[in-house]
């Protein structure tokens, strides 16, 4: 698929799945943060505030991205797939917030400090990472 059909194909908005193109049918250029089957790939990233970070199920399985509350830096907002606005809520709406495969989830970092978040149903499994936020 050559890059204008590749373009027209995902206009219609950036959780558009490609059907039949590779795997789930999303890029690598398409997301910062990939979700394999059971973790986060990156596991650890680091960008600048004002940074938009993009996270794309590139497995076959469903996942969530679910800041931990408690660790966020002072003044951060909470985020997670599904726009939940707390930790409880996202884990009590689950599995409402799910991130299918080759559909991908985006925030935009603020706040400068270090955000853990998790996958809601493979958080046992050690489906956990890290966004570092700089200044
Ligand atoms: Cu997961």
């Amino acid at each position: 698929m050559d890059r204008r059909t590749f373009l027209a194909a995902t206009g219609t908005g950036a959780t558009a799945a490609l059907a039949g193109c590779f795997g789930t049918g999303l890029a690598e250029e398409e997301f910062d943060v990939g979700m394999t089957a059971n973790r986060f790939d990156p596991e650890r990233i680091e960008v600048s505030v004002g940074d938009r970070v993009v996270w794309g199920n590139n497995s076959s399985r469903g996942h969530s991205v679910t800041a931990y509350e408690d660790g966020l830096p002072e003044g951060a907002a909470y985020f997670a797939s599904g726009g939940f606005d707390a930790e409880r809520a996202a884990r009590d709406e689950y599995p409402t917030g799910i991130i299918e495969s080759g559909e991908t989830y985006a925030h935009t970092f603020e706040t400068a400090g270090e955000f853990p978040y998790f996958c809601i149903p493979h958080e046992r499994g050690g489906m956990v990472g890290t966004v570092v936020v700089t200044e």
